[in-house]
């Protein structure tokens, strides 16, 4: 069994697209991430970072439970696991290449994005500009690979798609204002498109529905979200939670 610990984000997205397309059974653990849920001490045991997703296999390595943590990380895991998505072994250069420049790359710089559009405070145009145009970067660098192909690693859908849909499905935030984000970059947009109709992703945008996570942005929540603008006689809120 796979315990799954989730907050509707485009990271644990990912995950939850994967156990839905391989249809593996687990138990949705729901982290509220803007109520602090990610710095208790029984979620940090799973994963030091304190950050959504993360998993647990009671059924791991060696039939020992294991956990695992980082959406890319989780990706192979379970791909290596049930031997879904992980296209052909002469592809798994580029898989490898393909997954981490999104995990470090085009994740990374988009998340940067939308917190300088819409969390930070007003007016650091530099910040804005600097993350701005370096997701657009990364948005072009993978709609040129994308050319004369149908998928970004060989010729069949894996982990690398799901993981790359997870963050072109926030492209509205991240590209704040523009009215059709992905059309300056047609590839990425077919790609989007093809991975959306999949009747996985239906399913994996229903899981955590029945859940009541936090939605309001109030005081608690920034503090939750970002502990290192918060430090507390020199230590950070989040270890002085802990
Ligand atoms: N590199 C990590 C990043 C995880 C991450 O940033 N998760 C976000 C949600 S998408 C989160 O937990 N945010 C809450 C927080 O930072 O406290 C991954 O790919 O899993």
């Amino acid at each position: 069994m796979i315990r799954s610990y989730f907050h509707p984000t485009p990271n644990p997205a990912k995950v939850a697209l994967f156990l839905e397309e391989a249809c593996l059974p687990y138990e949705l653990i729901p982290v509220d991430t803007s109520k602090g849920e990610q710095h208790l001490p029984a979620f940090r045991a799973i994963n030091p970072n304190g950050k959504v997703p993360a998993i647990v296999d009671t059924e791991g390595p060696g039939h020992k439970e294991a956990r695992i943590f980082d959406s890319a990380a989780i990706l192979i895991y379970l791909a290596e696991k049930t031997g879904k998505f992980l296209g052909v072994p002469e592809d798994r250069p580029e898989l490898l290449s393909w997954l981490l420049f999104i995990a470090s790359g085009l994740g990374p710089f988009s998340g940067q994005a939308v917190h300088f559009q819409f969390a930070a405070p007003e007016g650091l145009t530099y910040a804005v500009n600097r993350y701005r145009r370096e997701a657009e970067r990364h948005y072009h660098v993978l709609n040129d690979h994308l050319g004369g192909r149908d998928f970004i690693v060989g010729d069949t859908y894996t982990i690398a798609n799901m993981s790359a849909w997870g963050w072109l499905d926030r492209a509205a935030r991240v590209m704040k204002g523009a009215e059709d984000p992905l059309a300056p970059y047609p590839r990425l947009k077919r790609l989007f498109q093809t991975v959306d109709a999949r009747p996985a992703v239906q399913l994996a945008r229903a899981v955590g529905k029945d859940h009541d996570f936090k939605k309001a942005s109030d005081e608690e929540s920034k503090r939750a979200l970002f502990p290192s603008n918060y430090p507390r006689d020199g230590r950070s809120y989040l270890h002085a939670r802990l």
